[in-house]
């Protein structure tokens, strides 16, 4: 048997992603800090979906990306970068001391994702353009008759935007079942709660309504994702929606579920308590 392709990612055990996240936090902890800016509770709320998504799901590595057969991620809640740059260092698409640089003058490492850097499909961070874009992408993929599939992040908070709605709209008209978006619904945004913001439940009700195949999943729950994202498209010829039901700051004690770290900056007292917890997390996981 011939040797596989290097972009051909590595499945994971679930103790092993387990250990991937633990490992994500901290260093999403740690750039933050070195940038003294991020968003750390969107961050910490998405990276178990990321993580599931680069190591046991998607076809796409540094060794396809100018492939045009290689699955598409799109970060629409862009303003979680620091997630999405520690994943893609891990995964090889650049070397992790580029992370020094983020946010530093000059570097490409801004608090947005772009283009500039390998691995990023997309500009995002305004938000309500990712779901339009995924459609276009796995619409395009369809006229070509490829086989590959796309997969977008939102944020519950930027659900709202009118964009997304009439994407869904014509997601569901051009029959994308090679389209996956997955909602971050960590019940939080900028200034409060979602559903106090503008609120979108119920929202499996409304996509199904729109024409998807919609899923529940807890979605700080490696195992649940894992199983969850195994069983795409969830129907014929119909685009899926997860809804991954998160918590803001997720592993941080402090951090949960307060509104506080939607873009706060941990201080040297609150790092060293944060990368405390997560070394005991680590030691928990390691004894599974
Ligand atoms: C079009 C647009 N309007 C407003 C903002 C400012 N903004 C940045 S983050 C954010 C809240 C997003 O909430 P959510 O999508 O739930 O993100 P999460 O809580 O997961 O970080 C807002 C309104 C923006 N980036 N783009």
């Amino acid at each position: 048997m011939g040797s596989l392709p290097a972009y051909l990612n590595i499945i994971m055990t679930i103790k092993e992603l387990k250990l991937k996240s633990n490992e994500y936090r901290k260093k999403i902890l740690k750039y933050i800090v070195g940038a003294n800016a991020g968003h750390t509770g969107g961050s910490l709320s998405c990276v178990d979906i990321l993580n599931v998504l680069y190591n046991n799901v998607m076809n796409v590595g540094p060794d396809n990306f100018s492939s045009p057969d290689r699955d598409r991620y799109i970060q629409s809640k862009g303003h979680c970068v620091e997630a999405l740059f520690v994943v893609l260092a891990d995964q090889g698409f650049f070397p992790e001391s580029d992370l020094e640089t983020l946010c530093k003058y000059k570097s490409h490492y801004i608090g947005h994702p772009t283009r500039k850097i390998k691995g990023v499909e997309q500009n995002t961070g305004a938000l309500g353009h990712g779901l339009p874009m995924a459609v276009g992408t796995a619409l395009a993929a369809k006229m070509d008759k490829k086989d590959f599939r796309v997969f977008t992040l939102l944020g519950d908070g930027e659900l709202p935007e009118g964009s997304n709605w009439e994407a869904a709209l014509t997601a569901s008209h051009y029959k994308l079942d090679n389209l996956v978006a997955i909602l971050d619904k960590n019940e939080l945004q900028i200034t409060g709660p979602t559903a106090s913001v503008c609120n979108t439940d119920p929202v499996d009700l409304k996509f199904e309504a729109f024409g998807w195949g919609v899923h529940h999943v807890d979605g700080n729950n490696v195992a649940e994702l894992t199983e969850v994202l195994a069983k795409l498209p969830f129907l014929e010829r119909k685009p899926s929606l997860v809804v991954a039901h998160t918590v803001k700051g997720k592993g941080i004690s402090f951090m949960e579920n307060n509104i506080k770290w939607h873009h706060g900056v941990p201080n040297k007292e609150q790092y060293e308590t944060a990368i405390a917890e997560l070394d005991l997390d680590f030691a928990n996981i390691k004894t599974l």
